[in-house]
């Protein structure tokens, strides 16, 4: 429909990977169509099109390369005809870095209500107003290409936990046949993305999402139909649902070697900061999650000397810096006495550095595996 379609296709992601580690751990570059993205990657969660709390110019001072949109709420609000017709949602939020965008799925199990899942798709009151809607694979991928995102996800159905055999089989199977509807209807309207420079001749990219449970039968047979329907980048999904920490490193264990080793791996929804350093380590290349932004609005900080709880009285007459090891731009200026007050106090700058600070925190536990992965090959 583009008349760009008929003339140019470039490539619109290439992975580059630099080093590769002996436990299976790379270091690459992810060039996406609105930028290059150093891999493995932390991507701050910014549902609404924002990452609460954090004006877009200080993500970029903290270095985040790529954030997270979601499908779900940003086709509730403003819509994503809306966002299409402000030019998509990099324009619309002023973020010219790379974004990924969740396909609702997921959203529409953990928000919704009074879902009902059907072959076509999923039907779901709005939480924010009761609203009734329908979202199907092709209507997720319409949403997700009218937001004009760097990745888009499949629509999948992420099994509960925890999920007798029989239901993670069914479940899973739906995936399937959602991924492949997915796949079909992405390349065929992918090219109507809204109009943006960045994408001349480039348009968004569609991951996968390995699911299965806790099975690992399944979690293999998963990704080898994903594999043989070919995306550019795949996703484990099915993850952090409740389960205990050592099954979820079992499961991403088991699945990353059936994944290509030059495309993209990423882990939806993790964790804790020594958790998606390990992930790292262990070969996965993006991780998202909540974890940074919501904990910080509870007063809850992660620190080079593990995690800490600023409404603490403790804190009161501190006056060391959050993290005496951190040189974020919160750490730098401010004392734990006054991050306790603002909480003490509600005051909306408290979820404001609080969250810088952990975005921080994030990011650089993510920086320094990344420059661990240089030194090892380097040393070789
Ligand atoms: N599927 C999708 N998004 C997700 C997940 C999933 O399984 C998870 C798993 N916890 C987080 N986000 N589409
Ligand atoms: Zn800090």
């Amino acid at each position: 429909r583009s008349p760009e379609s008929i003339t140019i296709d470039k490539v619109s992601l290439t992975f580059n990977i630099h080093h590769t580690t002996e436990a299976g751990g790379r270091r690459a570059t992810m060039q996406l169509p609105h930028a290059a993205v150093e891999t493995p990657v932390f991507m701050p969660v910014g549902t609404v099109a924002t990452v609460k709390a954090v004006p877009q110019h200080i993500l970029e001072e903290l270095e985040a390369q790529i954030i997270l949109g979601n499908t779900y709420h940003l086709y509730l609000r403003p819509g994503h005809e809306a966002i299409r017709r402000l030019g998509g949602l990099h324009r619309f939020m002023s973020w010219e870095r790379a974004i990924l965008t969740d396909s609702g799925g997921f959203q529409v199990f953990s928000l919704s209500e009074l879902r009902k899942v059907t072959e076509n798709g999923v039907e779901f009151r709005s939480h924010l107003d009761g609203g009734r809607h329908f979202f199907s694979p092709e209507h997720s991928m319409d949403v997700q290409i009218a937001l004009g995102s760097d990745i888009a996800m499949a629509f999948d159905e992420c099994t509960e936990y925890p999920a007798e055999y029989a239901r993670a089989r069914s479940s899973l199977d739906l995936t399937l046949r959602w991924a492949e509807r997915s796949k079909r209807h992405f390349d065929a309207h992918k090219y109507e993305r809204p109009w943006d420079e960045r994408f001349a001749g480039q348009t968004p990219n569609l991951f996968g999402i390995v699911q299965g449970g806790m099975y690992l039968d399944l979690r293999r047979e998963s990704a080898e139909r994903l594999v043989e329907m070919d995306f550019p980048g795949y996703a484990i999904g099915g993850l952090s649902v409740g389960e205990p920490r050592e099954r979820t490193r079992e499961v991403i264990e088991a699945t990353l070697p059936l994944l290509p080793k030059d495309k993209p791996r990423y882990v939806m929804g993790v964790g804790y900061p020594d958790e998606i350093a390990e992930y790292a380590r262990m070969g996965v290349d993006m991780m998202d999650c909540v974890l940074p932004t919501r904990a910080a609005r509870h007063g809850l900080l992660f620190t080079s000397e593990g995690r800490m709880n600023i409404k603490n009285r403790q804190y009161a007459e501190d006056q060391n810096p959050p993290d005496v090891h951190c040189g974020c731009m919160v750490c730098r200026r401010y004392t734990r006495a006054y991050l306790r007050h603002l909480m003490a106090a509600q005051e909306p700058l408290s979820a404001v550095l609080n969250s810088i600070h952990n975005l921080a925190f994030y990011l650089n536990t993510m920086r320094e595996v990344r420059e661990e992965m240089s030194r090892a090959a380097a040393a070789q």
